[in-house]
């Protein structure tokens, strides 16, 4: 783990800030550069597949023969080129679910494939996994169900944390470099009631020693935390600073917590960015009857709106059929979705136009507001210390047509912004576009067309002195 003093620096100098003389000082808390390579990504692929693709189900008992299992035309290059060709940049697959079954041969159960028909048993299904991942470019992420059904030790406690970390430690060190290891809370009865108690100080340590370059996911982080939802929408209101007691461990949520999972906690002591994890079809686990359910193109858009565009990251679940293959509806989805967005984003009417603003950092070039359309989200425009509110403006001109905004923050320094608005020159009058509140590494929305040749985005409030790193404008076609 980094001390704080470490990673703000470390933070500081991946970012490039550090040698700015004059530059703002860093708000507290700051992310790790781990967890701004992994907000970066934006958008991730999560794939569910276990017994379930075979007796329909969404949750396995735990029950089932591993004889079943025999996805005959399994090819995990299939996933990862449609992963590549969605533009979606990790792959996080379930290991084991709730029903025990590994999709390795763990040494500690014979509940896996190696008692399964598929490769006579000799297969692993993870080793494959990771190795399309790394033929298509794609980072590899593992979900490890901490509720496992079939495995008798569950439900006496330490007993069963000792299995846990031997299979976490088989998947740490077995398969080379994991970018995101994704807890879930689910903690069902045991054998005879009984109720197991998680050790998640001790699974986090054994990821920190073995994979430290690894965020880890859960309700309560450490890294990331989820959204609240699984129907993929992130708050309006979206921080990624969280107040660590709110929520002190997976599983545990209140209505009350669900909400700030959603928002996050203004001044929050953590950086905990909000992960938003849904499915293209209803379940997450693929069932026949769904085939004519997969999520449409548009869909799929808001979801990318309501995650990504409300500075989150969307997890999208495409789980492979009884073949083992993505079905062709969800592979072509996939591909349309990325083909919709490249469209979408291809054009930035504001890119390289006149900025000016109400004032500069020192009046120095290095925080001049032209930073915010040079399309590197590295440069920001910045105002003097102690004014939190204030305007950057644009001149595109000559009229243009746009009905998408996208704003960004230099997160590396801290999440300031808790309030703007964006407005148009209409005959010398400004007029409101949209009004909102964080904005974080990105936010996005989406407006009825206005033509006009002068924008402004107006900060009326913010943590600090409000860092600005791209304002951008986009046709929506
Ligand atoms: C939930 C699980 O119970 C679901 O089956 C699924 O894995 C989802 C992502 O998390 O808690």
């Amino acid at each position: 783990m980094f001390s704080m003093g470490a990673s703000l620096m470390f933070s500081l100098s991946l970012a490039g800030f550090g040698a700015v003389e004059g530059a703002p000082w860093p708000v507290p808390p700051l992310p790790t550069p781990q967890q701004i390579a992994w907000q970066a990504m934006e958008t991730n692929l999560f794939i569910h597949f276990t017994v379930n693709a075979f007796t329909d189900k969404e949750w396995g008992e735990g029950t089932e023969n591993p004889k079943i299992f025999n996805p005959t035309k399994l090819d995990a290059g299939q996933w990862a080129r449609a992963a590549k060709a969605g533009g979606f940049k990790t792959m996080i697959l379930t290991a084991k679910h709730h029903d025990g079954f590994c999709l390795w041969p763990s040494k500690y159960t014979e509940h896996s494939v190696k008692n399964s028909p598929w490769r006579d048993g000799k297969g692993d299904l993870v080793r494959e996994f990771v190795e399309a991942c790394r033929a298509e470019g794609l980072n590899v992420g593992f979900y490890l169900s901490p509720w496992d059904r079939h495995e008798p030790s569950y439900g006496d406690s330490p007993k069963y944390n000792d299995h846990y970390c031997n299979q976490l430690t088989e998947l740490m060190t077995q398969y080379g470099p994991v970018v995101e290891v994704w807890f879930d809370g689910a903690c069902g009865e045991g054998p005879n009631g009984k109720k197991q108690e998680y050790d998640w100080a001790r699974y986090i340590a054994l990821i920190r020693r073995y994979q430290p370059q690894a965020v880890i996911f859960s309700d309560a982080g450490p890294d990331v935390r989820w959204i609240g939802n699984e129907s993929g929408s992130a708050g309006e209101t979206c921080w990624s600073t969280m107040d660590p007691f709110a929520i002190t461990a997976a599983g545990k949520t209140t209505d009350a917590t669900i909400k700030l999972l959603g928002t996050g906690v203004r001044g929050g002591a953590v950086w905990r960015p909000g992960e938003t994890d849904v499915s293209i079809r209803p379940g997450w686990f693929w069932h026949a009857k769904e085939d004519a359910k997969v999520r449409s193109v548009d869909n799929l858009i808001d979801l990318y709106f309501q995650s990504v565009g409300r500075n989150s990251l969307l997890l999208l679940n495409v789980p492979p059929n009884s073949d083992g293959l993505f079905s062709d509806t969800d592979v072509q989805r996939l591909a349309e979705f990325r083909q919709r967005l490249d469209a979408m984003f291809q054009n930035d009417f504001a890119l390289g136009k006149a900025a000016s603003a109400i004032s500069t950092r020192g009046k120095s070039a290095a925080f001049a507001p032209a930073n915010v359309l040079d399309g590197n989200p590295g440069t920001y425009w910045a105002m003097d210390d102690g004014q939190v509110d204030g305007w950057v403006e644009i001149d595109l001109g000559a009229p243009a047509t746009f009905s998408i905004s996208c704003l960004q923050e230099p997160i590396a320094l801290g999440q300031r912004v808790a309030s703007y608005r964006l407005e148009w020159l209409d005959d010398n009058i400004w007029k409101l576009i949209v009004r909102g509140t964080t904005i974080g590494y990105k936010k996005l929305d989406r407006f009825k067309p206005v033509t006009a040749r002068k924008i402004r985005l107006v900060i009326e409030d913010a943590r600090a002195c409000p860092l600005i790193s791209a304002v951008s404008l986009y046709d929506g076609k």
